[in-house]
């Protein structure tokens, strides 16, 4: 038989395994097509932008120094465009005010405005990208306490929230240029490294901060905003003032978006059984899909319990279209363009897995009180083929399957990476 015979024969040799427990994978995959993942700029660059040489602040860290990250916005382009090439089914990309890239002088952050992404915004259309957007309350000397938009300072607040309220103007003309509206969502650093006497009034102030933030009406076909918890960060263990019950109380109130970052809970939890739970309060979500190592250290995703377990509940809950999938991770101890390429590609593959699941016989086995051959047939799915529909799905996308791919970021290490500076 040649290659293409047995590519062939295994894939339809997988196809029936599936089918015997009821599965259509032909489903399965035109869906799996269509659900767009959000890669995030910052990955190419461990989150530097182009606004200065300054260091990376707000409590969060990009650890290593492999060679060749991309210094301009030209090579952040290049370098997505290579991971683009590698990457089955549909995209966005994910922007962060520091990534603005225009000519002339410099603006300050509270002056950015839709003219300076006009750059990222005509390339994300000719890709037929959609793309997402994040004020940078971080790497700046109006944060360098630690605090912003729950500053004690109205003058600084103020700065802050003339940053938010022009990053959702960014925002809604990105979703209005490319017919797709951006989620723009708001992290901020703020908290303490020791603990607070006063835990309230911070809170307070970040109310009254974010509904200035949120002032202006914006139409939700174009921007929707998200407000994103954490737990802690380096520097600020002691207390956060965004908590995640401050968001959802805050984003249930005014009506936004609850972003869940896969690291911003404490290590035992996972964000999977919030997901039907947030569903039934909220309309819509933003993940940050991560991988935390012992803390909120961004590790690039990898094809885990968690990962598998998060992407099972969106499809259980039929929610790929309520759920807004983002990739928050920035590892710099490894070619940035495979690390995109490899938490993008476990991203998929984990939706791919849950689309698999034999959901109908799950369900019957459970109302009728089967639980051992409920946790029998769970635990025989994972040795089911879905390596083969995986690749077959990669064919049909015209990208390499795996084990094929990597040879090609190789290359490109070697004759693009390796050359800059
Ligand atoms: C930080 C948050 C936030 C950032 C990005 C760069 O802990 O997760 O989403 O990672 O905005
Ligand atoms: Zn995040």
């Amino acid at each position: 038989m040649s290659n293409k015979e047995l590519e062939h024969a295994a894939f339809e040799a997988a196809r029936a395994r599936y089918q015997a427990v009821g599965v259509d994978v032909e489903a399965a995959l035109s869906t799996l097509a269509n659900v767009p993942i959000s890669l995030h700029c910052w990955q190419g660059d461990d989150v530097a932008g182009f606004e200065s040489q300054g260091a990376l602040t707000g409590g969060i860290a990009a650890t290593g120094n492999h060679p060749g990250k991309a210094r301009t916005a030209d090579e952040l382009r290049a370098d997505l465009e290579q991971a683009f090439a590698l990457l089955p089914g549909a995209h966005r990309l994910s922007l962060h005010a520091i990534y603005a890239d225009y000519d002339g002088p410099r603006v300050p952050r509270d002056e950015l405005e839709p003219a300076h992404f006009q750059r990222w915004i005509d390339w994300a259309r000719a890709r037929g990208l959609g793309l997402d957007y994040n004020p940078t309350c971080f790497s700046h000397p109006l944060a360098a306490d630690g605090l912003t938009l729950s500053h004690p300072d109205p003058a600084v607040r103020a700065f802050w929230i003339r940053h938010v309220h022009g990053s959702r103007r960014i925002g809604a003309a990105m979703g209005r240029a490319l017919g797709t509206a951006a989620v723009t969502n708001v992290w901020i650093p703020d908290g303490t490294k020791d603990t607070p006497a006063d835990r309230l009034a911070p809170r307070q102030r970040l109310i009254e901060a974010l509904d200035a933030c949120f002032e202006e009406a914006l139409d939700p076909a174009h921007n929707l905003d998200a407000v994103e918890s954490k737990l802690f960060g380096i520097g600020a263990e002691s207390y956060t003032v965004g908590s995640h019950e401050f968001y959802m109380g805050y984003a249930a109130a005014r009506g936004k978006l609850v972003c869940l970052d896969a690291g911003h809970f404490h290590p035992t939890e996972t964000l999977a059984d919030k997901i039907s739970a947030m569903l039934l309060w909220f309309p819509e979500l933003l993940l940050h899909v991560s991988r935390g190592v012992r803390w909120d250290s961004d590790h690039v995703v990898a094809f885990n319990d968690d990962l598998q377990a998060l992407m099972l509940e969106l499809v259980r809950c039929d929610a790929l279209q309520r759920v807004h999938i983002g990739l928050d991770y920035f590892d710099a101890s490894i070619n940035r363009v495979a690390a995109w390429v490899i938490g993008t590609r476990n991203a998929r593959k984990a939706l791919l897995a849950a689309l698999l699941e034999p959901r109908r016989l799950l369900l019957d086995l459970e109302a009728a009180g089967d639980l051992a051959g409920r946790l029998a047939l769970m635990e025989e799915m994972k040795l089911m083929p879905l390596g083969e529909v995986w690749n077959e799905f990669c064919r049909r996308q015209n990208v390499p399957v795996d084990g094929a791919w990597m040879p090609i970021v190789r290359a490109y290490e070697k004759q693009v990476l390796a050359v800059r500076g």
